[in-house]
């Protein structure tokens, strides 16, 4: 007898995560997207691992995930909605033997498929699993401050990094590796997943100009909490611009790092 899947706990952190998502406002109308790399025992206790709905292509080698379990929202779908119908909003799908197809285990009831950014999230899952065994989540967004910040500054990931660092004392401290940056370019493409999937191999954030932001955790406390920082660091930019009197020195940022034994990114600080 199985458990039932909607009282899994990785399902409702997916609701969780989503709903705050959208209250915060970062994710309108279909904005953002969410995928969950998951222990394939504790799937088992929820759902029949032979028992495959469908398979759906992924467009792009993903071997390295083979045999691998995500929790993924769905294309098209809402955040704002995911909570009240988490079966036609999420799926999980198990990436196939071949790599390059993904087998439908539960989910997205109206035959719907992963989101569009799917090769984005599975080559981002690979970057960051190379550098941290215990990586789990990659979380795709669109808040307001991020982008707005984004949209006045270089396309420099180092001087961008400096801006939230002097802004914010919190900011070194979540974040000592700094954010990446990727120019404009077009979303939803295994390009785009190439290009973010390189910057994950030493950024757990990166952002995307004038798109949005990705972060990366051990959990979805650790993806969102940096994106929440990052996030509250742009709102206080951008308010404090054309007035900024104070900024944080590089003595103060490199004090607080010390502090927290943590080591800033290299070639920023003076
Ligand atoms: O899924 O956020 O980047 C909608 C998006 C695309
Ligand atoms: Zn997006």
């Amino acid at each position: 007898m199985k458990k039932n899947i909607l009282e899994a706990p990785f399902v409702k952190e997916m609701c969780e995560a989503t709903a705050n998502m959208y209250r915060l406002g970062w994710d309108e109308r279909n904005g953002g997207n969410i995928s969950y790399l998951l222990e394939t025992e504790e799937v088992g206790e929820y759902l029949d691992l032979d028992k495959v709905i469908r398979t759906i292509p992924t467009g792009f080698d993903a071997s390295a995930l083979i045999g691998k379990i995500f929790i993924v929202t769905g294309t098209g779908k809402y955040f704002k909605n995911v909570e009240k119908d988490p079966e036609y909003n999420l799926g999980i799908v198990r990436i196939a033997k071949d790599g390059t197809t993904a087998e439908l285990l539960w989910g997205w009831s109206d035959g719907g498929k992963f989101t569009s950014e799917f090769p984005a999230h599975m080559m981002s899952h690979i970057s960051r699993l190379s550098v941290d065994p215990d990586h789990r989540i990659v979380m795709h967004s669109h808040p307001t401050y991020t982008i707005a910040m984004n949209a006045v500054c270089p396309i420099d990931e180092k001087d961008f990094t400096h801006r939230l660092w002097q802004s914010n004392t919190e900011a070194v401290v979540v974040f000592p590796d700094g954010v990446g940056v990727l120019p404009c370019m077009v979303c939803g493409t295994n390009e785009i997943g190439i290009a973010t999937a390189e910057k994950m191999k030493s950024f757990r954030l990166v952002v995307w100009t004038n798109h949005g932001i990705y972060g990366t955790g051990k959990n979805m406390d650790e993806a969102f909490g940096l994106i929440e920082t990052v996030e509250k660091t742009a709102q206080i930019y951008m308010l404090a611009l054309g007035h900024t009197v104070n900024v944080i020195p590089d003595k103060i940022i490199k004090e607080l790092a010390a502090l927290w034994n943590l080591t800033p990114l290299e070639g920023i600080l003076e």
